[in-house]
């Protein structure tokens, strides 16, 4: 006879969900207590719950299937907020698992006792839900798994109360069908097939789903058969990339630079994407960035199966035979010197290992990394899907447990490392195959350039004291260590490709401190802004050159 745990992880293994990142309470005991007895399920203990749901986050993307985590009601949940807003954004799925009271102890409103649908919501909007029996536990948790991992892919939660938990007389459900999601209709792949044989400039925007191998090839044959132009979006959620991959070019973060990109284009076809808009709004600046004039059709929403859709459109556009244009392979050379950001990145570009897992949330020491590793051997680049930093260092830690035989980099920001450091704890106690590389700049470096363009006046130490992390030394080499990871510091380009080596060659984490400076600073940080200004007065040519030197 199992109690409601029991059988809700013999619900999820059946499922063929098999890891849980964890960080329970009491509440959270009898689940605990029947991991023992549910084999197939991996649990792995992080040291907060941001990690846990980041972790969750990462695994899913290159798992392709969903994770559980085990949290610790509202408060729990709570910590876990900032990354699953980043799975939600990145459509990917996480059966989010959260412990609460037992039904009868909630009136008394104990310490702990909150809202905890409230707080789901924001980040599981299509599935949330409180167990109310023991009986009902599993139908629920199949519901839930079925919600995580339908089209597009969301968090689902599941709040599982104390006394559902412990309850016996529990009965583990078979798992949900697989999702079939629909392909576009004839019409719409007409429609997307006239518009693009119209004349006009077109372009597709691929996000999503349809920046994976299968996708990219099918939309390259359109772009070698009808001159599109491939984008993708600002922020992937996995892109696979390299040498002997088609090429597709990021749409920028910075707007001034979007709208130049997308100058132009008449028709713009998105596939599992939105259509581009301002990550932020600044004072008289547009916050759409598709231009005036430009027609905007959706060949499949994130509900549909992209690969088809884009399938169904090679065969209407006779596209089949179409010889897609593939990266060719070239790697950037040793880099020398004092380090800075850019020669951390083209050491990477230079050493990247083959099927590497690369993690950008490197924020401004990151920009030169796209260009450094274009053609590099092939790689999967997973991104800061919602802007909510501390996602790449948990999300490293669920990549190298969906992918153990897969090398793992994440390339992260001081100030981003900051929000999540516990993850190297759990890389070490699971001996995860992760390199963090951190880029010590010693700055929030990026709100230096956004106080800029946003345009402050009277800008004083107060307001730049929040801004630097100066003043208290962040060493995170030695914070490494004091987890158990391996870790070095590095002020040389010499000495940093040394340590990615070593890193990259010795099984077990690995940390590097770059030490450098900030990559926009002093006349290019107070320059930038007025470039961006004058970019729409530029010819389109030009330009979209200057686009490229700053942001190639
Ligand atoms: C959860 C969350 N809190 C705060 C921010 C605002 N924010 C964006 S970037 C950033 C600092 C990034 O600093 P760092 O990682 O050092 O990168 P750098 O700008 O130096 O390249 C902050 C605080 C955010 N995006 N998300
Ligand atoms: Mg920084």
């Amino acid at each position: 006879m199992a109690n409601g745990a029991q059988a809700l992880l013999k619900t999820l293994a059946d499922a063929g969900i098999k890891v849980c990142f964890t960080n329970p309470g009491t509440s959270e005991m009898h689940f605990v207590a029947a991991l023992d007895g549910e084999p197939r399920m991996r649990a792995v203990l992080a040291l907060f719950e941001g990690v846990a749901t980041g972790a969750a986050d990462g695994y899913a993307r290159m798992a392709g299937k969903p994770a559980a985590t085990l949290l610790h009601l509202g408060c729990g949940l709570g910590n876990g907020l900032a990354n699953l807003h980043n799975a939600r954004k990145g459509k990917v799925p996480v059966v989010n698992i959260v412990g609460d009271h037992a039904t009868y102890h909630t009136q008394y409103d104990a310490q702990l006792q909150s809202d905890i649908e409230t707080v789901a919501r924001n980040v599981s909007p299509g599935f949330v839900r409180t167990s109310s029996s023991t009986a009902a536990l599993c139908s629920d948790a199949v519901d839930a798994i079925a919600a995580a991992r339908g089209l597009p892919g969301q968090v689902a939660t599941l709040i599982l109360p104390a006394d559902v938990s412990w309850g016996e007389g529990a009965q583990a459900c078979p798992p949900p069908p697989a999702p079939a999601p629909p392909a576009a209709d004839d019409a719409t792949v007409e429609a997307v097939a006239q518009a693009i044989r119209s004349g006009g400039k077109v372009a597709l925007l691929l996000g999503g789903q349809a920046l994976r191998e299968d996708a990219l090839l099918a939309a390259a044959r359109i772009a070698a058969q009808a001159g599109v132009k491939l984008f993708a979006e600002v922020f992937p959620t996995r892109l696979q990339r390299g040498a002997g991959l088609p090429a597709v070019e990021r749409i920028a973060y910075l707007a001034e630079m979007a709208i130049v990109q997308l100058t132009g284009i008449e028709h713009l076809v998105l596939v599992d994407a939105k259509a581009p808009v301002s990550f932020f709004a600044y004072p008289g600046k547009p916050s759409y960035l598709v231009p005036d004039g430009c027609t905007v059709h959706t060949l499949a929403s994130p509900a549909q199966d992209a690969l088809a859709s884009l399938e169904k459109l090679v065969q209407v556009l006779g596209a089949a035979q179409a010889q897609p244009v593939l990266q060719a392979a070239g790697r950037p050379g040793r880099p020398r010197g004092r380090l800075t950001a850019p020669k951390v990145c083209k050491a990477v570009g230079h050493l990247l290992p083959e099927r590497a897992i690369v993690i950008d949330e490197a924020i401004t020491s990151g920009l030169m990394l796209g260009a450094m590793t274009a053609a590099s051997p092939r790689h999967d680049l997973i991104t800061l899907t919602g802007g909510a930093i501390g996602q790449g260092l948990p999300n490293a830690v669920g990549a190298a447990i969906a992918c153990p035989d897969r090398p793992v980099i994440a390339l992260i920001g001081d100030g981003t490392a900051m929000y999540t450091i516990q993850a190297l704890w759990t890389m070490a106690r699971e001996q995860l195959d992760v390199t963090a590389i951190i880029f010590n700049n010693a700055s929030y470096s990026v709100l230096n350039v956004e106080l800029e363009r946003v345009g402050t006046v009277g800008v004083g130490p107060k307001a730049r004291a929040q801004l630097e992390l100066s003043g208290a030394t962040l060493n995170f080499a030695r914070l490494a260590q004091g987890m158990g990871v391996h870790a070095v510091r590095a002020d040389t380009a010499e000495d940093f490709s040394k340590a990615l080596e070593y890193a990259l060659a010795e099984p077990g984490p690995h940390l590097i401190e770059a030490l450098v400076p900030e990559a926009l600073s002093g006349a290019r940080r107070k320059l930038l802004p007025w470039l961006l200004r004058s970019l729409p007065n530029l010819p389109p040519a030009m330009a979209q050159a200057l686009k490229r030197k700053i942001a190639p």
